[in-house]
């Protein structure tokens, strides 16, 4: 593992503040993060107790955004129409927002985190309230094995993926294939979006390093879509490797050859990265201070998991962000961790009475630019860090 991201002492990025704790001394972690030469997978050094971010109390719903909703809704179109799986399961399905796509009697959904398993069991959809593991595997795929399982943006967030293939291979019929969704490594790097790197994502992949880990378990990747989803995210098709019925695709090897390309194999590549975050950081802090010196009012766009990252890097807090806007209630009158900058409910944006907007939801750019089409004909402006920082 050789280190080559120092991103400082950050907080929990999904453990948004109450005001009566406002004054508490929050855990902090030294988040690093490093590559691996020898199967080219980069993750963080200092990992967090999963029970400490995955529980009761999460606040992320991927049914918050319209492009999350209609992305699953097109995949699970796609999917019923090409592969006809009679039974999927889900591995953290959140709250619904790709399941609820499938007939109740042909689904089940893992979810640790109770708030969200609550709302698909209350939508009558067999729902685990589990982490994913052998045991449960075995217990869910006893009657009838899967077709499908699904992950999308949790893979990135478990550390122990040896438990984790192992009970997908058991879960997966003969003709069975799995579907991972993760933010891509290389368009992260190609964004400079150093802001994929938080406590909860102990991974961001790339196929070459997927590619690796799979061929232990008797997995391989038979085709690769790529979405825009989460700031570039790669949709991998997988099977096992004794399953002849899907050929592999040759966008597997176009990608493979695209990181390549890029340099994903050589720790040189990412030692360059760390110098663009430096500058990306030093670029923004003077954004904002040229804004503050003529005194215009700033908040910020969505209190997102990444948004973490960029402000405590920076030290960006209350001293240039009033405050944020978001839709997500659990999120609403809390408080930014690190920065503890106030979360105000969303209301639409009004030029007369903000100037700026920092976007932390930068991955929802053409939603919320949609959205806000009267603040921006009227002047308003937006700073986004992604893939450098500026005005827009
Ligand atoms: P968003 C979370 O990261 C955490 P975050 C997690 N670890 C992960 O991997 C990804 O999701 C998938 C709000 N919003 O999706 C809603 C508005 O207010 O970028 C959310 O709070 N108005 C599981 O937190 C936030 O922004 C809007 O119009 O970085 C978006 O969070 C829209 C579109 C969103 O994920």
């Amino acid at each position: 593992m050789k280190k080559f991201l120092d991103l400082g002492l950050q907080p929990l990025a999904n453990s948004f503040i109450k005001k009566k704790d406002i004054l508490l001394k929050e855990k902090k972690f030294k988040l690093v993060v490093c590559f691996n030469p020898k199967n080219y997978l980069v993750s963080i050094l200092n990992t967090v107790p999963k029970e400490k971010m995955f529980n009761k109390n999460y606040p992320y719903k991927s049914s918050e955004s319209n492009t999350m909703k209609k992305s699953f809704a097109d995949l699970a179109k796609n999917i019923k129409k090409i592969y006809k799986p009679r039974f999927v399961v889900e591995i953290g399905s959140n709250d619904g927002a790709f399941i609820k796509n499938f007939d109740k009697k042909n689904v089940v959904g893992v979810e640790p985190c109770k708030n969200l398993a609550d709302i698909t069991k209350k939508n009558n959809y067999k729902t685990y309230c589990n982490y994913w593991n052998i045991e449960l595997a075995k217990k869910i795929t006893k009657k009838r094995k899967a077709d499908l399982v699904y992950s999308a943006n949790t893979l990135s967030h478990i550390k122990n993926f040896n438990e984790i293939f192992k009970a997908i291979q058991i879960s997966l019929s003969e003709r069975g294939i799995l579907i991972l969704e993760d933010p891509s490594l290389l368009e992260c790097l190609k964004n400079v979006a150093y802001d994929q790197f938080y406590c909860e994502h102990i991974y961001v992949f790339s196929t070459i390093s997927l590619k690796k880990i799979l061929e232990k378990f008797g997995l391989e990747i038979f085709n690769i879509e790529t979405t825009k989803t989460h700031g570039g995210s790669n949709r991998y098709l997988i099977k096992k490797k004794s399953n002849n019925i899907y050929k592999i695709h040759s966008n597997v090897q176009k990608q493979i050859t695209k990181e390549l390309k890029f340099g994903l194999d050589k720790f040189s590549t990412y030692n360059k990265f760390a110098i663009k975050v430096e500058q990306s950081k030093k670029k923004l802090i003077e954004i904002f201070k040229g804004f503050k010196k003529r005194n215009l009012k700033i908040i910020g766009y969505g209190a997102t998991a990444k948004s973490c990252t960029v402000l405590n890097y920076c030290g960006i807090g209350k001293n240039y962000i009033e405050y944020f806007y978001d839709t997500t209630s659990y999120k609403i009158n809390k408080y930014l961790p690190g920065s503890k900058i106030l979360i105000k409910k969303y209301k639409k944006l009004e030029h007369n009475n903000i100037d700026i907007v920092y976007l932390g939801a930068w991955n929802f750019k053409d939603e919320i630019f949609k959205k806000e089409k009267t603040f921006i004909k009227r002047g308003g402006k937006f700073i986004t860090h992604v893939p450098y920082p500026k005005i827009i």
